[in-house]
């Protein structure tokens, strides 16, 4: 089957909590290809772009303050099926729905600061991919 790409971010409490090199390696492990890498940090006109669908919510400036509050680190992620594995692999977004051995479970209790981003789909995964990376590059 063909190839999709996909975005992860490790969020600012991620990056706090040194978790990155683990979490890397657990989508190295489960076979798929960083094609990608950007450690950057978000301002505020980019955290609200990134999350448009959320402005107007109750969340949305914890929102922002959190996502801004220091660095992220974002992997471009190629693979059959990129999409949903990635999206497996980091877990649901209330935390009573997280399932024991993905990323949101094992390192987070909280709504919020949930340590992971992932494209929810193929059109998310096009829109933040150029938001992060500009013109997605394949190599
Ligand atoms: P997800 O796709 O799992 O990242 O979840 P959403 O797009 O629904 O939400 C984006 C981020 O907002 C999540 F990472 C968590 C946060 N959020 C809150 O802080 N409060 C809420 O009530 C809902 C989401």
């Amino acid at each position: 089957m063909t190839s999709e790409r996909t975005l992860l971010i490790i969020k600012p409490d991620g990056v706090r909590r040194s978790l990155v090199g683990l979490i890397i390696t657990r989508i190295e492990q489960m076979g798929l290809v960083i094609s990608n890498m950007r450690m950057f940090s978000m301002d505020d006109v980019f955290a609200r772009t990134f999350y448009a669908e959320h402005n107007g919510q109750d969340f949305f400036p914890a929102l922002l303050s959190f996502m801004t509050s220091g660095p992220v680190v974002a992997l471009q992620i190629e693979s059959p099926n990129a999409i949903a594995l990635v999206r497996t692999a980091i877990g649901a977004t209330r935390p009573e729905e997280r399932l024991p051995g993905t990323i949101r479970a094992d390192f987070s209790s909280q709504l919020t600061e949930n340590v992971a981003h992932a494209s929810a789909s193929q059109s998310d995964a096009e829109r933040e991919l150029a938001l992060v990376f500009g013109v997605a590059v394949r190599d």
